[in-house]
C-alpha cells in the first residue's frame, strides 16, 4: 500500500512512532471506533513494516519493535474487545502457529476473538509440531483446527499437519482453517485445509458455522 493512502494510525505504526500510535489509539477508542477497526488499521501499518523489511530499509530489530507496539495496543484494547455474554461453551477450537514459525500476533487476535465469542480455545502457542496438534485434537475432541503461518517456507508444515490429522483418522471430524498475512486460497489448496480465513473475524465466522 502506498504511504499516502494509509490512515494516520497505520502510517504512525509503520514509522515506528510509538507515542503517536498510542495517542491515536486512545483517541479512536474514546470516540467509539471499534477495536477491530483499530486493529485493522494497525495491521495495515504492520504490512508497511514488512514491506520496508523486505526492501532492506528496516532490520529485524525494527520488526520486533513494531510487534512490541502492536502488542501494547492489543493489551489496551483487551477490555473493549467484543464479547458475547454466555456461560455455555459454543465448542472447542485447537489453534497454534506451525513448526518453524514464531509469529503470533495475528493468532492471538483470533484466540481473543474466539474466546470473546464463547469458544473454548486450546492455544498451543508457536512453533507447534504436527504431533502436538494431533494430540490436542484427540484429547479435546475439538471439531476445528486453526493454523497460523506467516512464512512461505512454513506452508509445507501446514500440509504435513493436514496429512497427520488424516493419518490419525480424524480428518472427517475436523474442519481445518489456515490464516496469516501471506496465505491465500492457493496456499489453502496446497495444504489441503478446508478454509483460508483472511482475517480473524472470517475465522470466527467459520467456527460459528461448524458449531451451528
Ligand atoms: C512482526 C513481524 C515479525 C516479528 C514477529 C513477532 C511476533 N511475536 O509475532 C519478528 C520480528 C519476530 C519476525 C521475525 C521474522 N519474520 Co516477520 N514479520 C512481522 C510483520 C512485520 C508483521 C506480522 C504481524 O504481526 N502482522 C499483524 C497481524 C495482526 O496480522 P496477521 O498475522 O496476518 O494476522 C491476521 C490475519 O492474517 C488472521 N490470521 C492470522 N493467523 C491466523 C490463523 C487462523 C486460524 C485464522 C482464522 C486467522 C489468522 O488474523 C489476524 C487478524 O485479522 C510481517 C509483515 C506482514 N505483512 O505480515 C513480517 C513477515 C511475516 N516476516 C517475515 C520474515 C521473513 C521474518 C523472518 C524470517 C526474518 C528473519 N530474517 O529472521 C523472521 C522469522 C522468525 C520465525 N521463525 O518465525 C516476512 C515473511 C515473508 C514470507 N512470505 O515468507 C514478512 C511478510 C515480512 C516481509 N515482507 O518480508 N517477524
Amino acid at each position: 500500500m502506498e504511504k499516502e493512502k494509509m490512515t494516520e494510525l497505520a502510517r504512525a505504526l509503520m514509522d515506528l512512532n510509538e507515542q503517536k500510535v498510542y495517542q491515536l489509539v486512545e483517541e479512536k477508542a474514546k470516540n467509539g471506533v471499534s477495536p477491530l477497526e483499530i486493529l485493522a488499521e494497525c495491521n495495515e501499518g504492520m504490512s508497511g513494516v514488512g514491506d520496508l523489511f523486505s526492501s532492506g530499509q528496516y532490520f529485524l530489530s525494527q520488526m520486533l519493535f513494531a510487534a512490541e507496539i502492536f502488542k501494547n495496543v492489543m493489551n489496551r484494547l483487551e477490555d473493549i474487545m467484543p464479547r458475547e455474554e454466555s456461560t455455555a461453551s459454543r465448542g472447542k477450537v485447537v489453534i497454534g502457529t506451525v513448526k518453524g514459525d514464531i509469529h503470533d500476533i495475528g493468532k492471538n487476535i483470533v484466540v481473543n476473538l474466539l474466546r470473546g465469542s464463547g469458544f473454548e480455545v486450546v492455544d498451543l502457542g508457536v512453533d507447534v509440531p504436527a504431533e502436538k496438534f494431533v494430540a490436542a485434537l484427540k484429547e479435546t475432541g475439538a471439531k476445528v483446527l486453526g493454523m497460523s503461518a506467516l512464512l512461505n517456507f512454513t506452508y509445507p508444515e501446514m500440509k504435513t499437519v493436514v496429512e497427520e490429522v488424516t493419518k490419525a483418522g480424524l480428518r472427517d471430524q475436523v474442519t481445518i482453517i489456515i490464516g496469516g498475512a501471506p496465505c491465500n486460497e492457493q496456499v489453502r489448496q496446497f495444504t489441503g485445509a478446508d478454509y483460508y480465513a483472511e482475517d480473524a473475524v472470517a475465522g470466527v465466522n467459520i467456527c460459528k458455522k461448524v458449531y451451528s
